[in-house]
C-alpha cells in the first residue's frame, strides 16, 4: 500500500471513527504531582502556577489569557537526552533539537498492573519483557515501549501517587538490564505511569536512576506520568509526543496521544 493510500485511510479512520484518539497525558495545574528529591539528593522544580493576564476585563476587555510558572519536568512530561550528565553532550538531543520523525511511531504496552496491585514497588526485567515478546511478538526497531501500571488512577492523590514511607518513595518501573535489552532491541524511548521514567527505588539502582542513565546515554527519550494505557491495546497503536519546542530545553510536559484501533 502507498504511503499516500495509507494517510487517506487513517484521515478516513479518523473521521469515520474506526481510528479512535486516546489521551495519554494528565491535568497540568497546582494540583499535579511533582517529584520531590530529598534535599540531599538536589534541588526541586517550583510548584506549578497558573497567573491570569486578563479575563475579558480591565486588563484586557476581549481576551483571556494566562502566563505560567512551570518546571520542564512536570506532569506527563517528555525527557530529552540532555536532561542527564549520560546524554549532555548530544547536538540533537535538546527539545528544540530532536528530529519530530522521532516524536511519533509505533507503541508496545507492556502490561504490569495485575503484578503492580500487589507489589508498588514492581520492577520490569528483561525476563518480563521477553514473556512480553513470546506473547505479542519482537519489539521492533524506533518503537516506543511504556509499562503500564494503572498508577495514573492515583494521579488525583499526591501522596499516594508519589507514595513515600520513611524508606522512600515506591513505585514501579524498569530495573536496568530491563532497559539495557530494551535499548539493545532499537526502541525510541520508554514510558511509565509514575512521576519519573524510572522505579521510585531507583535511586538506589546501579546506575542509579537505569532508565534516566541509560536511556538518555544512548540519545533515546523518557515519559513521564502517563496515563490511559489501560485503553490502549498491546500493540497495533501509534504514539505522538509533541514536547515544546524549548530552546536548550531537557523536557517539557507533552499532550501525549495514542492512535488506537476502536
Ligand atoms: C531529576 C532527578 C531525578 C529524577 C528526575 C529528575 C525525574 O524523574 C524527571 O522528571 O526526569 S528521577
Ligand atoms: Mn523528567
Amino acid at each position: 500500500m502507498s504511503a499516500q493510500q495509507t494517510l487517506q485511510d487513517l484521515g478516513a479512520g479518523l473521521l469515520n471513527g474506526s481510528v479512535k484518539v486516546v489521551d495519554l497525558a494528565a491535568p497540568l495545574g497546582p494540583d499535579t504531582p511533582l517529584l520531590k528529591l530529598p534535599p540531599e539528593i538536589g534541588v526541586n522544580t517550583p510548584e506549578i502556577e497558573i497567573h491570569n493576564i486578563s479575563n475579558y476585563d480591565d486588563n484586557g476587555p476581549f481576551w483571556s489569557w494566562n502566563w505560567l510558572k512551570l518546571g520542564e519536568h512536570s506532569g506527563t512530561h517528555f525527557d530529552a537526552p540532555r536532561h542527564w550528565a549520560s546524554g549532555k553532550d548530544y547536538k540533537d538531543g535538546t527539545t528544540d533539537t530532536i528530529p519530530v520523525q522521532n516524536l511519533v511511531g509505533p507503541l508496545c504496552v507492556i502490561d504490569c498492573s495485575k503484578e503492580v496491585a500487589e507489589d508498588p514497588d514492581f520492577l520490569l526485567t528483561e525476563a518480563g519483557v521477553k514473556a512480553w515478546e513470546a506473547e505479542h511478538g519482537e519489539i521492533k526497531e524506533g518503537s516506543w515501549v511504556v509499562m503500564r501500571s494503572d498508577w495514573y488512577k492515583r494521579n488525583n492523590d499526591k501522596d499516594a501517587f508519589l507514595n513515600v514511607d520513611e524508606n522512600g518513595p515506591h513505585s514501579p518501573g524498569p530495573d536496568a538490564d530491563c532497559i539495557r535489552y530494551l535499548l539493545s532491541k532499537g526502541i525510541m524511548g520508554w514510558g511509565n505511569e509514575g512521576i519519573g521514567t524510572d522505579a521510585g527505588s531507583a535511586g538506589g539502582m546501579e546506575p542509579p536512576f537505569p532508565a534516566h542513565y541509560l536511556l538518555h546515554e544512548a540519545n533515546r527519550y523518557g515519559l513521564a506520568s502517563l496515563c490511559n494505557l489501560d485503553q490502549v491495546p498491546a500493540t497495533g497503536a501509534i504514539i505522538v509526543v509533541p514536547p515544546l519546542k524549548i530552546v536548550n530545553g531537557t523536557g517539557s510536559p507533552t499532550r501525549v496521544m495514542a492512535l488506537v484501533p476502536a
